[in-house]
Order: structure tokens, then sequence, then C-alpha cells
């Protein structure tokens, strides 16, 4: 399985300190690699990395924030002196809004494209300078169904998602000359914390989801680790500007009628 090993490299994931950050961040660790993390609330990051520790990870914890872009390079360039070059880099930090479109804050909005969007790119141009000289890397953005779809209250979300997956390709496009793979993955509906409040009894958005999806079941986080590793080992090396969409499938059906079994 020498294709899919990551020993001596380290993985950077930003917003690793819970949710899906953190099963991608266990499954890389798994797959050999060396973690640094990041976060933007001491209590969480404190949790995450006792979490991690206890799982035998080696984990380090940074706490900035991805889109004051002083401040990350700041971080990155403390990273790369304390824990060594950044072979791999997930930008799976972000943040959702649902407000219909007619009454959201255009501050909102902004705040959403600002960590959804700007976060990554930012990330990414920062780790990319180290990257290039190197002439090796792997850039992994953490997409969404919002990528391709929208739904009623997440306008910014989807934009910002939507923005992520052309910034993927375009990415991939100015690096893979310098033998940087830059892809992404998009979750379908998983069972974290962010949509913990749209997946209580009795939401018929729950029902929603399950007959929605041919898989019907939410995600549960660990079923992104495959796809995390192969984005992120040697196994992609030829695999540029994807968005790998894991979602039980909602991508590909138009769904059924709901009598239909
Ligand atoms: C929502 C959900 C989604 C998910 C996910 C889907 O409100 O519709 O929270 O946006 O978070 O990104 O792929």
């Amino acid at each position: 399985m020498d294709l899919f090993n990551l020993k001596g490299k380290t993985a950077l994931i930003t917003g690793g300190t819970h949710g899906l950050g953190m099963a991608m961040a266990e499954a890389l660790a798994q797959a050999g690699a060396k973690l640094v993390i990041t976060g933007t609330t001491p209590e969480k990051m404190e949790k995450a990395l006792a979490a991690y520790e206890s799982k035998g990870f080696d984990a380090k914890g940074y706490l900035f924030d991805v889109t004051d872009e002083v401040e990350a390079k700041r971080n990155v360039e403390k990273i790369t002196e304390i824990e060594g070059n950044i072979h791999i880099l997930v930008n799976n930090a972000g943040i959702i809004q649902r407000t219909p479109a007619i009454s959201m804050e255009i501050s909102d909005f902004r705040k959403v494209i600002d960590v959804d969007l700007v976060g990554p790119f930012i990330m990414s141009q920062l780790v990319a300078k180290q990257m290039i000289e190197r002439k090796e890397g792997k850039i992994i953005n953490i997409c969404s169904m919002m990528s391709e779809l929208g739904r009623n209250t997440v306008s910014a979300y989807a934009a910002a998602k939507g923005g992520l997956k052309m910034l993927t390709k375009n990415l991939a496009t100015e690096w893979a000359k310098h033998n940087i793979q830059v892809n992404g993955i998009g979750p379908g509906y998983f069972a974290t914390s962010q949509t913990e409040p749209i997946r209580v009894e009795g939401n018929p958005f729950n029902d929603f989801i399950i007959s929605r999806t041919p898989a019907a079941r939410w995600g549960n986080p660990e079923d992104l680790g495959g796809t995390a590793v192969f984005l992120a080992s040697k196994a992609s090396d030829f695999v540029n500007g994807q968005i790998i969409y894991v979602d039980g499938g909602i991508l590909a059906t138009i769904g059924k009628p709901a009598n239909e079994d």
C-alpha cells in the first residue's frame, strides 16, 4: 500500500479541531502523516489535541484566523520553522449562515465568503510558495453539495462553496506544472455539529435528506477518510482539479416520489 503511505509527510488541516476536519485528519494520521491543525477557539483546540493524543496521533495546534492574511502568513512561517515543511494542506475551516436571501445582512454574507472562500485562497497561496520550491504538494479543498446545488437559506454558503469548486480548478490549472495537485472533496449530508440544527428529531429536513440520499442515511465523518488519504497521497499524482463527491449518491439522482420505496 505504498501508494497511500503518508509517512514523513506533514498535513496542515484548517479547522481540524472537530467534525469533518478532525475525521479527515485522523485518517491522514492513520496513513502515517504528522498533523498540524488550526483553530480559533483555545478550549476547542485543547480538547482536540487531547483527543488526537489519546489515539496516539502526532498533532500540533496553532490558533489563528485563516481570513487574516497577516496572521496566517506569520503562522505558516512559524509552523514551517518549528514543524518542518507542509506537504498536504486541507482547507477545511468553514462556517454556514442559514437565513433567507431576502433578509440576509450584507455583513453576514461577506463573513461567509471570507471564511469559506477567501480563507482557502490565503492559505493555498501561502503554502503553495514552499510547495513550488520543492516541486511537490497536495491541496485539498473541502467543498459541499452546495458547490452544485442551491437550497433555501444558504445563499452565501452556496456562493462560497461554488466559488471554492472553481478556485480548485483554477489553482490546479496554475500549479499542476509544479507537481502540486489541487483537488476537492464534496461531502454530502454528514452528521456533524454544523448539521445538528437540521437533524433534530421531528425536523422534516431529517427525513427529507434520508429519502433524498440513495444510500438512505446521513454520512459518518469517517466516510471521508479514504478519499482524503487518496487525494493526499502518491495515488493521486495525476489527478488535478477534480471534486470527488462523497455523498451517498445525492448528486447522481433526481430523487424519488414520497410513495416510492
Ligand atoms: C445545509 C447543510 C449543508 C451541509 C453540507 C452539504 O444547511 O444545507 O448544512 O450546507 O453543511 O455542506 O454538503
